[in-house]
């Protein structure tokens, strides 16, 4: 029966448009003549389901009969972008879907256009978990995701009259989404609350009773890998009350208490919290915390009993990777499980954890790294602080005898922060009970091992940290957003393979000086600005230079990330080019700067930030003199189906954060990848980068690491001297040239009075120097448009196939297995 169903997603142009009508008919019960654009794609969508969701059950039978190794990778954040575009090209029937779409009346890239984003995640760190379950789908790694299904993604971002950010839900769910399976039998109960009592000698099986209760119900999200029937799993869990109606309230006339359990309920997976890279420490965000990783570890041990091995077996059939601390608290919760529930000996219990879990940390920035209050742990998760205590004790009593009498080091390692309150140090937990720590790319890696956990790398070894840098997915960030170029590319090396070994990219280099190659490169680019024009043109009503050079910087608002100086070396062109006659102004490369970023909603400075680029954007596209020379536009609402029309576009990217700051960054190989040249400081993968692409295509400036200590104090101590350059456009903003002056003085203070933490100031002339020399390499055309061939052609190894290989080899152990034909 099931070949049978099978046989009936056949891939011909009549039998797709068969199964689309199929869906409008029974599915969305809509007459022929009553389907517009939305319904045409929900029909659509749900066919290219059906298909997906063969192959998932393929693939799950094929892992479970074979008693495959899994790796589970616990992310609190999946930014997938739209589906169905990602889904058609994984399946190899983009085509046909394109030509039925069309015998049905509709055109491909306005159903395309409709899709809502599946926005459940905050920027990088997010779409890093997206990208490498693409991967391991392709690579037949057996994987799934675990995270939690919000129905509140990432705000919506709206930009009001005054250039002000304001944030409104994004009711993702609104109009159904039709790549999630609820799984409503296999909802699991979470307990909250209640009483602990710890083991005999604290390491006995303990108990944990009352309490509250609260239902997880998984929806499933298949993930298709390219060519490949592997078809992996992301399980999303929604939070339910137990009872969704108390009968006996409601008959009591308490109508309100009547639903008031569920509701309360439901609050646990509302909303996603919208910070990047900040620990805000709210009791609900750890409440988050907990239902996930203990709905997802339920599933795990319930799917592992099955298997009838003993438990010193888990970590052979299981992988976890911990994607940053959020997911720290499966460490006690499966000591938990071991030890109270299926009374395995605690130290025992322990080696099972430690060989079971690895963690990845994505941020050195202090601010960002997670603690939990002491009381708050206790209140709503007693049994767990008494472990965590455990671990600790142990930890502690080793290292004691290892350096006795070094009291400093204890405080400095202990899991918990003495003070008021005392804190659980998360980042602590995850490494201590883990087998390996990894950075994101080769500086934050060392800085890891430096900065953060220096007395980890000697009490566990070097060997339990390492390195694996980010990397990202070809199919979505070439093959699916720059169509063009990719056929293009196919074409040159006679081969698709790229799109699964993207070290066959290097062919292209032997065409980088070929003219008549060169010429289709070029036209690529300007068809993908003249893209990004249009859409530029519909959303602002901003006409712009259409061969300006397109300079990006589009990623999350942060003062780490500096897009203050960007705007303020914007400025800086401005003011030089309204002192140019007319002449001289022509003989200068036009510029159109992009902006595109959401600042967290209670960041006051980087919401700042937006209104300056906003407020120089009105001014400068107002000022016709100037209009030819240099535009200026703020994208609103930035996300993953914008980056696919903006990369492609780009001319430069600016990936310019305070060196040491940003861990990695992964839109960075997304520009390379797609020919856009980087603008960049000396900071996470852009090392990298320029190892691979090579330093003659690359405008790197700005202090190195190193530096940042004695320049910081160096403002603490008055002992700096503000570049001239600078302090006129500081001058250009308090004048009022950008409107009411006043209102920036507290993001002009963050300059000045000892502070300037992320060393504006310092790099600000280097910058402009960057800037300049990449006005005088754009004027070289040929030049520059080897430049570009370059590097895209040696961005192979940023692939995140190469970095989950390396996951797999280094950390899971585990190995690639395909699914067989006749499975
Ligand atoms: O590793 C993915 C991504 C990096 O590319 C960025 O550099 C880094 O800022 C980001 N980190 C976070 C930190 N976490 N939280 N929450 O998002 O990770």
């Amino acid at each position: 029966a099931i070949a049978k169903n099978a046989e009936s997603l056949k891939t011909d142009v009549d039998s797709i448009n068969a199964q689309i009508v199929h869906h409008v008919e029974t599915t969305l019960a809509r007459a022929a003549f009553n389907v517009d654009e939305m319904a045409m794609y929900q029909a659509a969508a749900l066919s290219v389901r059906d298909r997906l969701i063969h192959n998932w059950d393929v693939t799950q039978t094929f892992h479970t009969q074979a008693r495959t190794k899994r790796v589970y990778y616990f992310s609190l954040e999946y930014l997938l972008g739209r589906g169905y575009d990602n889904a058609l090209l994984n399946l190899g029937v983009r085509q046909p879907y394109n030509e039925g779409l069309k015998g049905l009346g509709f055109n491909m890239e306005d159903v395309i256009d409709v899709e809502r984003d599946m926005g459940l995640g905050n920027g990088g760190l997010g779409r890093l978990a997206a990208c490498y379950l693409d991967s391991t789908s392709t690579l037949d790694i057996p994987c799934w995701g675990y995270t939690l299904r919000y129905s509140q993604g990432i705000f919506k971002q709206i930009i009001d009259s005054s250039g002000n950010q304001v944030e409104v839900p994004d009711p993702w769910l609104e109009n159904q989404n039709p790549w999630e399976i609820p799984r409503l039998d296999n909802a699991v109960e979470i307990k909250f609350h209640g009483e602990a009592t710890p083991g005999e000698g604290g390491k006995g099986p303990g108990t944990w009773t009352g309490g509250l209760d609260v239902l997880a119900v998984p929806y499933d999200i298949p993930v298709p890998g390219y060519k490949t029937q592997t078809t992996n799993n992301i399980r999303a869990w929604s939070a339910r009350g137990k009872v969704s109606f108390d009968l006996a309230k409601f008959n009591a006339g308490d109508y309100d208490a009547a639903v008031r359990e569920a509701e309360e309920a439901e609050t646990i997976t509302r909303v996603l919290y919208p910070n990047e890279n900040f620990d805000k420490g709210k009791a609900l965000r750890l409440k988050q915390q907990y239902f996930w990783v203990a709905a997802s570890l339920h599933d795990i041990c319930r799917r592992f009993r099955k298997l009838r091995v003993p438990w010193s077996e888990f970590p052979d059939y299981n992988a976890i990777q911990l994607n940053d601390t959020h997911p720290t608290l499966a460490i006690p919760e499966l000591m938990r499980i071991l030890v109270d529930e299926e009374g395995q000996p605690w130290d025992e219990a322990w080696e099972i954890v430690r060989r079971t879990f690895s963690y990845t940390n994505h941020t050195v920035l202090s601010e960002a790294l997670e603690k939990w209050s002491v009381p708050l742990v206790e209140w709503l998760l007693p049994r767990h602080l008494q472990i965590i205590y455990e671990i600790n004790l142990d930890m502690l009593k080793d290292v004691e005898k290892k350096w006795p009498n070094d009291r400093a080091r204890l405080a400095r390692m202990s899991l918990i922060e003495e003070g008021y309150p005392k804190m659980v140090r998360m980042a602590n937990l995850a490494v201590v009970g883990s087998h390996r720590v990894n950075g994101v790319a080769a500086l934050h890696s060392h800085l890891v091992q430096q900065d953060l956990f220096p007395d980890f790398v000697e009490y566990l070894g070097r060997d339990h940290f390492g390195n694996v840098t980010n990397g990202v997915t070809a199919r979505r960030w070439l093959l699916q957003c720059n169509p063009s170029l990719a056929k293009l590319i196919t074409d040159t090396l006679g081969s698709d393979e790229w799109v699964v070994n993207l070290d066959k990219l290097e062919g292209l280099t032997k065409y980088a000086k070929d003219k008549a190659f060169q010429k289709k490169w070029a036209a690529c680019k300007q068809a993908n600005r003249e893209r990004l024009c249009d859409y530029i043109e519909a959303t602002l009503g901003l006409t712009v230079n259409r061969h300006a050079l397109i300079d990006v910087q589009v990623k999350r608002i942060h003062e780490y990330k500096r897009q203050f100086m960007n705007i303020l070396g914007v400025i800086f062109r401005y003011l030089q080019l309204k002192k140019m006659s007319p002449a001289d102004r022509k003989r200068l490369v036009p510029r159109l700067s992009v902006f595109a970023g959401k600042a967290a909603p209670g960041y006051y400075i980087a919401k700042l930030i937006i209104r300056l680029c906003n407020a120089v954007s009105k001014t400068i596209n107002a000022d016709k003199d100037i209009r030819e020379s240099l535009s200026v536009a703020f994208l609103p609402d930035y996300s993953v189906s914008l980056a696919e029309i903006i990369i492609p576009a780009s001319d430069i990217s600016e990936h310019i954060s305070t060196a040491g700051t940003e861990a990695s960054g992964t839109s960075n190989m997304k520009f390379a990848l797609n020919g856009g040249l980087l603008l960049g400081t000396l900071d996470g993968a852009n090392i990298e980068i320029a190892e691979a692409v090579g330093d003659e295509n690359v405008f790197f400036f700005g202090h190195v690491t190193p530096d940042v200590p004695k320049l910081r104090r160096a403002h603490h101590f008055g002992e700096v001297q503000y570049p001239a350059e600078l302090l006129e456009v500081v001058d250009a903003i308090r004048s009022g040239m950008f409107g009411e002056a006043g209102v920036f003085e507290p993001l002009l203070g963050t300059l000045f009075e000892g502070k300037d933490h992320y060393l504006v100031s310092d790099d600000f002339l280097s910058y402009l120097q960057a800037q300049k020399m990449v006005d005088e390499a754009y004027v070289d055309q040929p030049s520059w448009v080897e430049k570009t061939i370059n590097s895209t052609a040696r961005m192979g190894r940023f692939a995140s196939d190469r970095a989950v290989l390396q996951y797999a080899e280094e950390i899971w152990n585990i190995e690639p297995i395909k699914i067989p034909q006749d499975a």
